[in-house]
């Protein structure tokens, strides 16, 4: 208590409530993908595919609901703050093993995850899984020309909408709806056009008719692992859609573009245009994009590009990581709460100061405070969070993941 009171004083003087920050930030809910727990395998005879991968081979990964379910559970318990879990549609549950292709999954499907979600007090956001099936035909889904193809995709994107929408209804909630695909080729296209104009046409019929319980989104991307050549879903192709669609959003993944560019500075130009930013936060690391994420400098940028731009309500904050060399339960605890320090390193900053200081055109002030925030009591704060949140300190949880893996992971 004595630190805290001392670490609150040290922002204090710069104008800076912590009392305030951890408020903030036990209200802003995080959406932690459930793929981090079976390295995206899900329930339907699937596998990552379509140039994701998850590489390595630690024991104990989820082989069902109940194994996922559970596993989650002990990652959320030392998670502090609003959660949300994010699924695929490849995770269907289905009853005695009666399995249905994805071109006719229902919410019925998905009623599990619904009684899941109540009984942990989160929320549910949803994804087609338009990869790692056998009718994703050379490469492509929504983008392919063949017809039977491209119906199937269409037919899974539009069923997953509508689920989307019921399992809104039953938590009363708003559901993020990601479509993100993989349609790209290795080797230098000859037509880059007709594909992306397939795309538009597939998406036209997908996302007609608003949803009231849904939020629409669409993920880019700029390369994936055998699709280096060309992604049908750029950038530029989905920013654009999104602009030109009333309610549909472009959604940020920063594993998804070239790797100098600054993710943290897309925020604040989507939202001179969308009232809503859906991310997927991430770690790429050369040809991935999906390690777990740290309390690294681009997460902190990220968030701070939330927090000064008033963004906290508009950005819809996600994971998606999966790594399957380290413990998965460690992997989403430890992920999540990188984002969550890396957010309330963001509320610490004495933004208005900052501000007033570029406005007046002093940026020896600007470049001065940056410096000083970056050794500020920042640990205090958080362990006075961990504590307000009864969940357990840094240095505390890995034993209980230990105890779990002994117990539960290494006797599957
Ligand atoms: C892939 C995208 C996508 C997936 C998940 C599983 O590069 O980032 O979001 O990771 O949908
Ligand atoms: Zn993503």
């Amino acid at each position: 208590m004595q630190l805290y009171e001392h670490a609150k004083n040290a922002y204090k003087a710069l104008g800076v409530d912590t009392d305030k920050a951890l408020e903030l930030l036990a209200g802003k809910a995080i959406s932690i993908h459930c793929w981090q727990g079976d390295d995206v395998t899900g329930f339907d005879s699937g596998a990552a595919g379509g140039g994701i991968q998850a590489t390595g081979d630690y024991p104990g990964k989820a082989r069902s609901f109940e194994e996922l379910t559970a596993d989650f559970a002990k990652a959320i318990s030392f998670i502090p703050g609003k959660k949300r879990i994010n699924l695929h549609a490849s995770y269907a549950v289905f009853p005695d093993g009666k399995r249905v292709e994805r071109d006719a999954i229902t919410f019925e499907h998905f009623k599990p995850w619904v009684e899941f979600a109540r009984e942990q007090g989160i929320g549910i956001d949803f994804n087609p899984t338009c990869f790692g099936h056998p009718r994703v035909k050379d490469g492509l889904t929504l983008s392919s020309p063949c017809d039977e193809t491209r119906r199937f995709w269409i037919e899974h994107c539009k069923r997953s909408r509508e689920i989307a929408n019921a399992i809104g209804e039953a938590l009363n909630d708003k559901v993020l709806c990601n479509i993100w695909i993989p349609d790209g080729y290795k080797n230098v296209p000859a037509d880059r056009l007709s594909p992306r104009k397939r795309l538009q046409a597939s998406l036209d019929e997908i996302l007609a008719g608003a949803l009231p319980h849904v939020i629409d989104c669409v993920e880019s991307k700029v390369f994936g692992i055998g699709l280096e050549s060309y992604t049908v879903g750029s950038n530029e192709f989905y920013v654009t859609y999104a602009a030109s669609k009333k309610g549909v959003y472009p959604l940020l993944d920063n594993g998804h573009y070239h790797p100098t560019e600054c993710t943290a500075d897309k925020i604040p130009a989507l939202l001179c245009f969308f009232d809503k930013i859906p991310l997927h936060i991430t770690r790429p690391v050369r040809w991935d994009s999906d390690h777990v994420t740290l309390f690294d400098d681009t997460t902190r940028e990220i968030c701070m590009e939330i927090v000064r731009n008033n963004a906290l309500d508009k950005v819809l904050m996600g994971l998606d990581f999966f790594d399957a060399s380290i413990n998965r339960i460690a992997a989403w605890a430890m992920g999540t709460r990188a984002v969550q320090k890396a957010l309330l390193y963001a509320l610490l900053m004495p933004h208005d100061a900052l501000r007033k200081a570029q406005d007046a055109g002093d940026f020896t002030t600007v470049m001065a405070l940056q410096e000083q925030m970056k050794t500020l009591p920042f640990g205090e704060v958080w362990a006075q969070h961990c504590k307000n949140e009864s969940v357990p300190q840094d240095g505390e949880w890995l034993a209980e993941v230990r105890a779990y893996e002994e117990n539960i992971l290494l006797k599957r």
